[in-house]
This record gives structure tokens, sequence and C-alpha cells, in this order.
């Protein structure tokens, strides 16, 4: 069995002239993952279940294992050496890295959901850390502008980390995506799941249903589409809905499937964020030959205006967003609708 380091290692090798960097930073990820594991895993035993008392910069309320995950990544990240800068859900600014002595010529540039979907954590059910990597801009200070606010286009690596009934890391740096189950024995993530690809169709829909009535039309459309029976297309669908990113496009990849945050009356923009939730999964379905878009502009393509950005996102096996981005072209162009 090849573990995480070892496969890094190996891919290190097909490029003559790297210099280990992002290898290194890939390792610190996953050390700081092994040590979040840890905690979620024990989490009803070691009082880390519930709120912490502040709310972050999206005036969400903290829980306690999102404050413990965000300082685990930022600390390996910061002792690893290879970061100049964290852009994390919980602060709202992002932490330079740059002037740490270590750090100062660090060439790359982490945007990080420390734990995602933490309505979950008290209630035993998956959560996961999303993660982003890109190169710095220049040599100078860090900027919005040239460091910052890259396309998703630009990501060098992204990759997720599932805490679920087994733990797994998946990755990709741009040349396919590549999956490793974190084996408890030995405390290590061993390649379980080589050059992984999502179906080019699916049958499962993952949505919150509960916000129907504040959907946009096209979706309202979608969702009743995916309801009626139809043997061609082994319609109905399946809906299933965690309620966590990770897990839900974990699953979607592996089966096949869309998920779908839209526009809402409450999150007119969408709610989940660019940076550290859409790009990073967009890059690794995309890699694992699915798609991801706003319904109509591909995810990757969008050009970040602020750190913390929200945008609509349909992601998954190619056919099903193309579905989708179907009903939204219907909405504005009824005529195709035959
Ligand atoms: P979080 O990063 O604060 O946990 O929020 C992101 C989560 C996603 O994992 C999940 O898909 C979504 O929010 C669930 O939102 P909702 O409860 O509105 O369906
Ligand atoms: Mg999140």
């Amino acid at each position: 069995m090849k573990t995480l380091g070892q496969f890094i290692i190996e891919k290190q090798a097909d490029f003559p002239f790297a210099k280990g960097e992002l290898s290194r930073l890939l390792r610190d990820i996953g050390i700081a993952a092994k040590m979040v594991n840890r905690e979620v895993n024990k989490a009803g035993l070691a009082d880390l279940l519930g709120g912490y008392g502040e709310t972050n910069v999206q005036g969400e309320v903290q829980q306690k294992l999102d404050v413990y995950a965000d300082v685990q990544f930022i600390s390996a990240l910061q002792r690893g050496g290879e970061c100049c800068y964290v852009a994390s859900e919980e602060h709202e600014l992002g932490i330079d890295l740059s002037h740490d002595f270590v750090s100062k010529n660090a060439k790359y540039i982490v945007c990080i959901d420390p734990l995602d979907g933490s309505s979950n954590i008290d209630v035993n059910v998956s959560v996961g850390t999303i993660f982003s990597i890109y190169r710095r801009g220049g040599t100078e200070g860090i900027t919005m502008a040239n460091d910052l606010l890259q396309q998703g286009k630009q990501q060098v690596a992204a990759g997720y980390i599932i805490y679920g009934s087994s733990t797994m890391l998946v990755y990709t740096t741009g040349n396919g995506v590549n999956g490793f189950t974190l084996d408890p024995s030995i405390g290590e993530f061993c390649l379980s799941h080589p050059n992984m690809k999502i179906p080019d169709n699916g049958q499962i829909y993952s949505i919150n249903e509960g916000n129907y009535i504040k959907f946009p039309q096209a979706i309202k459309n979608y969702i009743k589409y995916c309801q009626i029976e139809d043997a061609e297309t082994k319609r109905p669908y399946i809906s299933r809905y965690i309620g966590s990113m990770v897990a839900d496009i974990h699953r979607n990849l592996i089966r096949g499937g869309v998920f779908i945050y839209p526009e809402t009356l409450s999150f007119p923009k969408g709610k989940l964020r660019l940076m550290y939730e859409c790009n990073p999964m967009a890059f690794i379905i995309e890699q694992a030959g699915g798609k991801a878009t706003t319904g109509s502009e591909r995810i990757l393509d969008i050009q970040p205006t602020e750190l913390h950005q929200r945008i609509p996102i349909v992601i998954g096996s190619r056919k099903m967003v193309e579905k989708v981005e179907y009903f939204y072209r219907m909405e504005c162009e009824p005529s195709l609708n035959v």
C-alpha cells in the first residue's frame, strides 16, 4: 500500500526541476488533517462539541471544532515554512506569514475552510476540510490584486479531507484526482482511490429542498424534472443532502450526481464561498471529468472581487450540470422549452 508521503515524493520525481516545496506543503496539510481527525473522532468525549461563544467574519456562530481546526491548519502551515499567506473562512483578513523568518520566501498561498459542515459536528455526521493552493504573484509583499484574488483556474493544487465513517484525503495538482484513506492502525493516509473519475451522468441530486420557495424558477423546474418518472432517463432521481458540502460532493464523485446551492431569496449571491469552498471543489471535480458552474458561468473562470465572496454553484456529473444549465437558459429564453 502506498502512503500519501510516498505518493507525493513519486509525483515530485516526475518534475525534475521541482524543489519539493509544494510536496512539503501538501505534507503539512496532511499532518494537520490527522490532528483534526483525532479531535473530531473523540469530540463527544473531550468537551469539543458545541459553540465557541464567538461569531466569525460571516456572522456565523463558531463551533469549538471550527476554531480547533483553524488553529491546527494555520500552525502547521506556519511551521512548515512553504506558505506565505493563509486565507481562512474564520478570519476576515487572513494571516500574512510573509514577515516570518521561515516563510518570507515561501511561494504559496493557501485558502482554507478548516471545518466545513460545522452544523453537523454535534450530531456525529461527516464534516470536512477544503483547501486551495495558489502560487504567490510576486516576491514583494502580499497584495489582494496580485496574490490573493486569483481565478480558480490558477490553482496549483486543491483538495479536501472528509472526516466520515473513514477519513479520506482527496487532492489534485492538475493531473487527475487521487484519494487516500487514513489507516488508523499506522496513522498514515494510504492510496485507496487512484485516478478518481466522476460518472458522466448520475441519479442523485443534492440540494436543500427546505429552501424551495426561495429558489429561482429554473431550480424549481429542475427539481420537478428530477421527480418526474421516466424510464429512459431513470427518473425519478434520488434526493440526498447531508448538509456538508464535502460529504455531498464526495458521494456524488463516486456515485455520480449533482450538488446545487443556488442563489436564494436569503442568499441572493449564493451561500457558499468562492475562494475556499467552490474553487477547490470545482478544480477537483473538473479534474475528475465533471463540471462546475454557477448555472451559466464556469466557476474556475470567475474573477474574485473579495476574499469571502459568495457564489451560486452547480457541480457534479457533466450531463447533470448541463441539464441544470439548460433549465437556467430556458428561463431566459422560454422558446427553448419545446
Ligand atoms: P460552513 O462552512 O459554515 O459549515 O457552511 C458551509 C455548509 C456546506 O458544507 C453545506 O453544503 C452548506 O453550508 C449547508 O447549508 P444549508 O444548511 O443552508 O443547506
Ligand atoms: Mg464551509
